[in-house]
């Protein structure tokens, strides 16, 4: 079993259902643990939605190819709009780290270039794993995480509350 981490991400449409129909999707590819939910302010063009934000733990067999195929499948099932560059899209899911491998593929770049920078992906990475690090960063220690405003909408029951 690999552990990984995806991002989630929407902001059109009914978000959390929209999230939560992906967790239960994910589940479907091994053993997931899920983090609060976030709502956050738009990164990029400010004349959109804010988004949900969450972070899924993946523990799978799946290669990393074999699962961008499957996260990007999900993403069109889902009915994936996406209007423009860091504009709206009714569901995201982004590989952020892929059992502690560093990956160059002209497919597929991990560690997640933004990881390091966006606090509505370390927040939710924090929550599942307090202690990680990633290329040689102390996440819970960065700027970025210490100056956060973010505060959870949710905690990690809102997928059980909203499919039950
Ligand atoms: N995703 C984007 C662009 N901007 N802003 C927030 N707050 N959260 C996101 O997930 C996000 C974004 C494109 O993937
Ligand atoms: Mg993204
Ligand atoms: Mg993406």
């Amino acid at each position: 079993m690999r552990t990984t981490y995806i991002g989630l991400g929407s902001n059109l449409g009914d978000s959390k259902q929209i999230l939560c129909q992906a967790v239960a999707k994910l589940a479907t590819l091994g053993t997931v643990r899920v983090s609060q939910l976030y709502s956050t302010a738009p990164m990029g063009p400010q004349d959109q939605p804010d988004y949900l934000n969450a972070v899924v733990e993946l523990k799978t067999t799946l290669m990393p190819l074999a699962l961008l195929d499957a996260l990007q499948a999900f993403e069109q099932e889902s009915g994936r709009i996406r209007l423009r560059r860091w504009g709206e899209r009714t569901l995201d899911l982004d590989l952020l780290w892929y059992n502690n491998q560093t990956i160059q593929h002209e497919r597929l770049i991990v560690p997640h270039l933004g990881l390091l920078e966006r606090d509505f992906v370390l927040l939710p990475l924090l929550d599942l794993n307090p202690n990680m690090v990633v290329k040689g960063q102390v996440l819970k220690e960065l700027n970025v995480v210490q100056h956060t405003m973010l505060q959870p909408i949710a905690n990690n029951d809102w997928v059980k509350q909203t499919t039950q």
